[in-house]
């Protein structure tokens, strides 16, 4: 089982302030209340990773016929109650799609019986996953957004994203740089983050599919864990969306004289929400990411997306989906995880896709510490970043200080937007090299992680 938590500290109320260039900004942390543990009732445990009980995804082989299909579902006395077929699978050429399908047995006994069936080109658990907070820092109120300084900028914080230093020298951002964020939902509507989501221009909310990509009024992304338009549930469903919330403020919260400010000041997000109260599915996080990668080539200028969760084991469906993204040029931000392991030796996905968007991020405090909680791997973790005492932006209007690998990874996020506004058109290689190899040496990465480094946003943009 994985050692994410999931759960939230109670956060007390505090007022903190900091100054940056002539923006003086404001953050209250209000009093939340924490959401319990899942339950888990409906879960199983495999080694370390965590999948539905009594679900399975098959993707079968193209032109496979339905007798075989058939063959394979009785097998494992399946039934296949949904066939998840993407526009990004059709554009890649794919007509099978991946079936979903309920088994009245054991799950892995079902998948060692499909995998070298007929017709079968793998089968795998529904896995579940988290996002990578590991707690709020309850009585901390240093009173500033360290994560966004650097050594030269004033406040100065040596082991900031430098970010601040971006800004000095006119590098804001860009509305026109699209980012998007798979995780739990935006609310789209808080103070800071107002205007800073997209609006689907083509899919108003009129009850109709307009721009037929199978969602009618994706108006600002779309609900997969609910399946439904609303990407903001906090108070409706119990779903408080205050990690996504979070995340989101860090890559893009406004420069407006109050709150908190995002890597970027100009950006437009999209909600690709698949965690709900109970994590997401495997399921959902390949529509998630399809989704995305269909509206990058309908022509929306998303440049990454930002990806603050793992769990489960080793999906080939998520993986095929990352690479379709990659193949659409949007980098994949992933983050290491929160249980302190290597992950050259225990692999942790979707941080260890092999893929050339993916890049994975490790945290680090504000003394240029590797985060106790942060996973690493000189092999598989890119690139450290701030991911402790993060302060930003969370449901009902609050700020709070968060922790986790969750929290680094949006500053690199935030980084790879603020790179495209300046570098129009820049390929994945491109975005790639630029942040990476920008890196400025630090001790506690060394050998921890591939560039024995961390995030400088400002010298990245000068790649
Ligand atoms: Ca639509
Ligand atoms: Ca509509
Ligand atoms: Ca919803
Ligand atoms: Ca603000």
């Amino acid at each position: 089982m994985y050692n994410f938590l999931t759960s939230r500290a109670l956060i007390a109320a505090v007022v903190i302030s900091f100054t940056f260039a002539g923006c003086q900004e404001t953050s209250v942390e209000n009093q939340s209340s924490t959401p319990s543990e899942p339950s888990g009732s409906s879960l199983r445990t495999s080694g370390e990773s965590e999948f539905v009980d009594g679900e399975l995804l098959i993707q079968f082989k193209e032109g496979v016929s339905p007798a075989a299909k058939q063959k394979a579902f009785d097998k494992v006395k399946g039934q296949p109650v949904e066939k998840i077929l993407t526009k990004a699978m059709e554009r890649a050429g794919k007509k099978e799609g991946l079936a979903l399908v309920k088994v009245n047995k054991n799950v892995l006994e079902a998948i060692a019986e499909l995998n070298g069936a007929e017709g079968v080109e793998f089968a795998e658990p529904n896995y579940v996953y988290y996002h990578t907070a590991v707690s709020t820092d309850t009585y901390f109120t240093n009173g500033s957004l360290w994560g966004m300084y650097g050594p030269t900028t004033s406040p100065a914080s040596t082991y900031g994203s430098n970010a601040a230093a971006a800004w000095a020298a006119g590098k804001t951002g860009l509305a026109s740089v699209y980012v998007g964020v798979i995780d739990e939902g935006i609310q789209l509507t808080h103070p800071d983050l107002a205007g800073q989501v997209w609006v689907n221009p083509a899919d108003p909310a009129d009850g109709a599919d307009n721009d037929g990509n199978g969602l009618a009024d994706d108006t600002n992304g779309w609900d997969f864990a609910n399946n439904d338009a609303s990407i903001y549930d906090g108070g409706t469903k119990g779903s408080l969306d205050d990690h996504g919330t979070h995340v989101s403020g860090t890559i893009g919260g406004k420069a407006d004289g109050q709150g908190v400010v995002g890597v970027n000041w100009n950006i437009r997000l999209i909600s690709a929400k698949f965690l709900g109260r109970r994590g997401g599915t495997t399921a959902n996080a390949v529509k998630a990411v399809d989704y995305l990668t269909n509206l990058k080539n309908r022509g929306v200028n998303i440049v990454a997306s930002n990806n603050s969760w793992g769990g489960g084991g080793y999906s080939q469906a998520l993986y095929d989906a990352i690479a379709r993204a990659n193949n659409a040029g949007i980098m994949f931000i992933a983050a290491a995880g929160n249980a302190g392991t290597n992950n050259d030796v225990t692999a942790s996905y979707p941080s260890n896709y092999n893929l050339p968007n993916v890049i994975a991020v490790a945290a680090i405090d504000k003394n240029g510490a590797l985060a106790s909680f942060s996973q690493y791997g000189a092999t598989t973790v890119d690139i450290g970043a701030p991911g402790v005492a993060i302060n930003s932006t969370t449901a009902y209007n609050t700020y709070s200080s968060y922790n986790g690998t969750s929290m680094a990874t949006p500053h690199v996020t935030g980084a790879v937007a603020l790179y495209a506004s300046t570098h129009p058109g820049a390929s994945v290689a491109q975005i790639r090299n630029a942040i990476l190899s920008s890196a400025v040496p630090t001790p506690s990465l060394a050998g921890k992680t591939v560039t024995g480094g961390r995030l400088d946003v400002n010298a990245a943009l000068n790649k």
